[in-house]
């Protein structure tokens, strides 16, 4: 963890168990309200393997014709998405430094061959407030660089009820899920992993 970018406070086993089981339970009425949908890539296409749906004023989609974007609607129901959980809020208030609420709450989950590729995220119009990400169920082996594709990259396991806050310099830096570790934790009982990030989209 020394060696972690600038910007990067990684929080490990933030959550217990029990906090962990209690934002299960909002996620499933979450997903009955707003179901997990299989986003696609822009241009080509192409279906991602992590499916998606969010919580909050906005939530980040991407479809072929489209590209990534934020829209206030599921791309399937056309419903608004469903209210950010209190203890998300909460969580956000306790740690993130910033003076406003979070406006999305992307939900991802990731069967165990699920992979997220090498990105930055920005498409949010603010950079000034970080992005908290939480993750639930199987780890995960993450990896985070510098802000160009090429700078070197450190990679290391997340696990159910570690938080990752990346702010300042690190906001802008490549990062991906490299690969789901299948069995790891009991939380999911079909097993899987779920991340959820915070994150502030207007200025
Ligand atoms: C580093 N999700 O949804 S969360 C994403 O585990 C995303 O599902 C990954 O990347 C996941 O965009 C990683 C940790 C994370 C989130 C945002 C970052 C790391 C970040 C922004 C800048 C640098
Ligand atoms: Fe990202």
């Amino acid at each position: 963890m020394e060696d972690l970018p600038q910007g990067v406070r990684f929080l490990p086993g933030y959550l217990d168990p029990l906090a962990q089981r209690a934002l299960v339970e909002g996620l499933r009425a979450i997903v009955a309200e707003a179901p997990l949908y299989t986003p696609q890539m822009p241009k080509s296409g192409k279906p991602m393997s992590v499916r998606m749906t969010n919580c909050g004023e906005l939530g980040w989609v991407t479809d072929r014709d489209g590209g990534y974007r934020y829209q206030a609607f599921h791309p399937v129901s056309r419903k608004p998405w469903p209210p950010i959980p209190i203890q998300l809020l909460a969580l956000w208030r306790d740690l993130a430094g910033f003076p406003l609420p979070p406006e999305a709450c992307l939900v991802n989950f990731y069967d165990g061959t699920a992979k997220m590729g090498l990105h930055q995220d920005r498409d949010e119009k603010t950079f000034s407030a970080p992005v908290l990400s939480l993750s639930l169920g199987d780890d995960c082996l993450f990896r985070v660089g510098g802000t160009k594709r090429s700078d070197p990259t450190v990679s290391f396991r997340l696990q159910s009820g570690d938080i990752v806050i990346l702010g300042g310099e690190s906001r802008l830096a490549f990062h991906g899920v490299d690969r789901i570790y299948s069995g790891s934790s009991a939380l999911l009982p079909k097993g899987g992993r779920i991340n959820l990030t915070l994150r502030r989209v207007t200025a």
